[in-house]
């Protein structure tokens, strides 16, 4: 499914975010940085132990904060490493909205053309998927419609059943349907 919101491309695909060749894609990543499970697992097997090292040197983050490394072996040349809430955190809508923004951001400041999201927050961490599309997806829209170098925003789903959420979600927010 695709959109066009001021000129800049909103793509859904249904796959696995690590064979994307985005300019960037986005870690759910924890404020220590430390690679884990879900796709910063499959991060940290396919890209190599480079990315984890320059996790290291960078020591962490805020929750809702984002930052930059290599992308290691994998075909996209950045991660973006975005630091969603954990459920019962508290104030997790907004610090979910601060992880977008803040990662897509970080992209504009990096002369980035082109980044791939996944549904931050979701497995892990807890995060009701329709929420997090919600949230995501209007906070992607509203930053497009400002002052962007951004061509291709991807959001990259693991299974139909996520897909769907957003693709409903997407079509509630811009009135296309697919
Ligand atoms: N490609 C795309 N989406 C994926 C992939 C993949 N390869 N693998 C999982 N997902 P999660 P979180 C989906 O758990 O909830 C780690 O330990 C998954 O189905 O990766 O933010 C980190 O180090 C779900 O919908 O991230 C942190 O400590 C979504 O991606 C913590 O988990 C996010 O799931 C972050 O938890």
């Amino acid at each position: 499914m695709n959109v066009k919101i001021a000129g800049c491309r909103l793509e859904l695909v249904e796959g696995d975010i690590t064979e994307l060749d985005t300019d960037a894609i986005v870690n759910a990543a924890n404020a220590q940085l430390v690679l884990g499970g879900g796709v910063a697992g499959a991060i940290r097997r396919k890209g190599g132990p480079q990315i984890q090292e320059e996790c290291n040197q960078i020591g962490g983050t805020f929750v809702g904060g984002a930052v930059i490394t290599t992308g290691g072996k994998l075909k996209a040349r950045h991660i973006i490493h975005a630091v969603g809430p954990q459920l019962g955190e508290g104030d997790e809508d907004e610090k979910l909205r601060k992880a977008t923004l803040n990662s897509l951001k970080v992209a504009d400041e990096h002369g980035l053309k082109s980044i791939a999201f996944p549904a931050i927050s979701t497995g892990i961490f807890g995060f009701p998927i329709r929420e997090c599309a919600e949230i995501m997806l209007h906070a992607t829209a509203e930053y497009l419609r400002g002052k962007t170098g951004l061509e291709r925003v991807v959001f990259c789903l693991f299974g139909r059943d996520r897909f769907d959420v957003f693709a409903r979600e997407l079509g509630r927010i811009t009135g296309v349907r697919q």
